[in-house]
């Protein structure tokens, strides 16, 4: 296994801007490589108010196919997308991938979604597709997020290129606001291009942990 990356989740980060108060599927893992059951997260609480707050809520793959066979199916093998509550009834799954949008009307999100009671240590073990939200914006909590995958997992840039979503090119690019290029996403598209379209995620890390320019 290779750490791909780790992530500091917290006040001073995008936790500040709330979006991770929304429940989704991860991005960049997703856009680099597609869906590898080898991807997992380990979440780690290192500073945190009490066991029940400022946690990760979780939405756990059972209850979601049991609730609603075809947002589970949906969201099984793919990533990049937001789960939203609507206000009268059902959620709304939005693919930032395929573009497809989806309203399931058996499916309360608050009602199936677990929060893990977790403290200092404590490690959470995921999917790195789980959908998730950040529990809340209390800025007393530090986490680290490391993020692992098979380092033979192929990064097959042809679907990245053949996507035209928002999300996508602003992860390729910068956008306003953030006009800096994505960290991860620069280097992996520069590199592909180098190396004729055929490179593995291991090949990357030298470059992602800065051993190669
Ligand atoms: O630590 C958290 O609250 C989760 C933030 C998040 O969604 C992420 O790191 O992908
Ligand atoms: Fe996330």
């Amino acid at each position: 296994m290779a750490i791909i990356t780790c992530h500091i989740p917290g006040p001073t980060t995008d936790i500040a801007t709330s979006k991770y108060l929304t429940f989704h599927q991860d991005h960049d893992h997703f856009f680099v490589t597609e869906y590898n059951r080898t991807h997992l997260n380990y979440w780690i609480p290192l500073v945190k108010p009490s066991r029940s707050e400022a946690g990760l809520r979780l939405v756990p793959w059972d209850r979601l196919a049991e609730k609603s066979p075809r947002l589970f199916n949906l969201c099984r093998r793919t990533g990049a997308s937001s789960l939203h509550s609507l206000r009268d009834g059902g959620t709304l799954y939005l693919s930032d991938w395929s573009g497809v949008h989806y309203h399931e009307e058996n499916l309360e999100i608050e009602e199936v979604m677990e929060t893990p009671e977790v403290g200092p240590g404590d490690l959470l073990l995921l999917r790195v597709n789980t959908i998730h939200a950040t529990q809340t914006t209390d800025d007393r909590r530090l986490a680290v997020s490391l993020r692992t995958c098979d380092p033979e997992t192929p990064i097959d840039w042809h679907r990245v290129a053949g996507s035209s979503t928002m999300a996508m090119m602003q992860r390729l690019g910068g956008f306003k606001g953030n006009p800096a290029p994505n960290k991860l996403f620069s280097p992996a598209f520069q590199a592909t291009q180098e190396n004729d379209f055929g490179i593995t995620l291991g090949d990357l890390m030298p470059t992602l942990t800065g051993e190669r320019e």
